[in-house]
């Protein structure tokens, strides 16, 4: 790949790009073509040992005595590098994750805001005074976890990186990053131009590697303090009970099933490009995905109809056509999609993009719509994490709000309605750590605080609220008569 500046098939450990101690690579793939582009390192135990001592070395060093504003400097000159190099880190990602390059560049974008954001925000985290006896001052400190570990998932690697480490970078916390396995060459990128800006050694080191190895010696490792985590409930799961055989704290976001609901009363024409974009984005394979419309009777069959236009209009090609849908991550992630549209032969299939000349070995779907579905069906419960959506009648508040509310997730939901009163009480009314009125998404908000509630995790991740969670609570109660 013409972009890369810096040896794929190493990790950063202490400030060093170094061979994995046992010396194993693993293969690149690109989605659009199927194609072997490569190797990265297939870091193992040995590895996170060496990673987790150059983080605390460097919290206990450089790292950990650079005063709050330098620490926002360096992460905010940071996303100006990124930001000036966004179009050839939308490349990277576009042939190792086979997202469009618009869909990549934006990221990329985000990448930079991410940076200005908590780069920004690193030195106005501050403690409080608080009233108690006389003869005490009592005052509570903001303070860094110390080493935190970070595991990303491929579906948006620059956004979740941005929001994780930049917030536990902006508290000074130094990290060990563990990238996903199909997609970590952003990562590796990102980390090169963090020592580019100045970033002292061991403050971000980056092991990549499969998750059953790296990954579980990152999250099982003495050495942390912090664990946060994106990727699916089974892993998660396994995450959170070898954080708690540390009693770290752990931040979890698991994915979702999450429902748009359309009101006969809302305007269709602003609501349209919505609910298809939120479900086709990224080839669907994003946490927030909205893979549930749910459609007020009277409306549900010119929703339908006007969903299944465009369906029928997508246009799907390699990352590099830039079209509206790529491919998906992998061979192994287009059988699970796969396998659950099997799964919808009682279903209306109301739209379905037409697959053109593409590649023999890329790892595409056809986007479908599925319609006639109810909020019980299979296809209504489970995350696909693909261009798949089904759509589903309801009659009445009640009914939607038990349907909105009927699966085991709870990340995001959007209301579409024109009625005031209606959009507060669903807001309330419903499960999901961000509801979005008459939008979807809010255009990414890395100032909004993001997570979920039952197996989409827990924790907050984004805006001012993940500072918070990358620092612990010092009370200090000085008695002076
Ligand atoms: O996820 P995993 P997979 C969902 C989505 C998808 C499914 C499977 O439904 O179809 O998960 O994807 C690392 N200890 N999401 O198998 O395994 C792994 O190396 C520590 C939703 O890729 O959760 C990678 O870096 N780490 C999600 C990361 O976990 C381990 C995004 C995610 O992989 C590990 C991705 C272990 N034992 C998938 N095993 C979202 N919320 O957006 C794996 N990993």
């Amino acid at each position: 790949m013409k972009e890369l500046w810096f040896d794929t098939a190493k990790c950063l450990i202490g400030g060093e790009w170094t061979a994995p101690a046992g010396g194993g690579t693993l293969p690149l793939y690109d989605p659009s073509t199927g194609a072997e582009i490569g190797a990265i390192a297939r870091g193992t135990a040995q590895d996170i040992d060496a990673a987790v001592a150059a983080a605390e070395a460097a919290y206990r060093g450089a790292w950990g005595q650079t005063p709050a504003f330098e620490r926002g400097r360096l992460l905010m000159k940071l996303g100006q590098m990124v930001l000036e190099k966004a179009d050839v880190l939308a490349a990277i990602e576009a042939a190792d994750v086979g997202k469009p390059l618009k869909q990549a560049r934006a990221d990329a974008v985000a990448l930079a805001r991410y940076l200005e954001f908590y780069g920004g925000a690193a030195d106005k985290l501050h403690g409080q005074t608080i009233p108690f006896l006389d003869g005490y001052t009592v005052y509570t400190l903001r303070e860094p976890h110390g080493v935190t570990g970070h595991i990303v998932p491929w579906n948006y690697p620059m956004q979740i990186i941005g929001r994780s480490i930049g917030a536990a970078l902006a508290t000074g916390n130094a990290c060990v990053l563990k990238p996903a396995e199909d997609a970590c060459l952003t990562a590796l990128a990102f980390a090169d131009l963090a020592l580019q800006a100045g970033l002292p050694a061991g403050a971000l080191n980056v092991v990549p590697g499969l998750g059953a190895e790296a990954g579980a010696a990152l999250t099982g490792h003495p050495g942390i303090h912090h664990i946060s985590f994106t990727g699916s409930v089974g892993t998660g799961i396994a995450v959170q009970k070898a954080a708690a055989d540390n009693v770290i704290p752990v931040t979890l976001e698991l994915g979702g099933k999450s429902p748009q609901v359309v009101f006969a009363d809302a305007d269709l024409d602003a609501a349209l490009p919505f609910l298809v974009n939120a479900g086709i984005q990224n080839c669907g394979q994003t946490c927030s995905a909205s893979s549930r419309i749910l459609v007020e009777r009277s409306r549900y069959d010119e929703v339908v109809a006007r969903m299944a236009e465009r369906y029928d209009a997508l246009r799907v090609g390699r990352a590099v056509d830039d079209l509206d849908v790529g491919p998906l991550i992998s061979a192994r992630q287009k059988g699970i999609v796969a396998g659950f549209m099997d799964h919808g032969t009682d279903l209306e299939v109301a739209g379905q993009a037409t697959l053109g000349d593409l590649p023999d070995g890329g790892y595409y779907v056809a986007p479908t719509l599925f319609a006639g579905a109810t909020g019980a069906h299979k296809l209504a419960q489970e995350e696909i994490f693909g261009p798949v959506q089904v759509v589903i009648p309801f009659e009445g508040e009640e009914e939607a709000v038990a349907i909105a509310n009927g699966t085991d997730y709870g990340l995001v939901a959007s209301v579409w309605t024109d009625s005031g009163a209606r959009q507060m009480r669903l807001a309330k009314a419903i499960r999901a750590g961000q509801v979005f009125i008459n939008n979807y998404g809010a255009a990414g908000g890395v100032e909004l605080p993001f997570g979920g509630t039952g197996k989409s995790g827990h924790g907050r991740e984004k805006g001012f609220e993940a500072l918070y969670a990358f620092t612990t609570l010092k009370t200090v109660a000085a008695y002076h008569g």
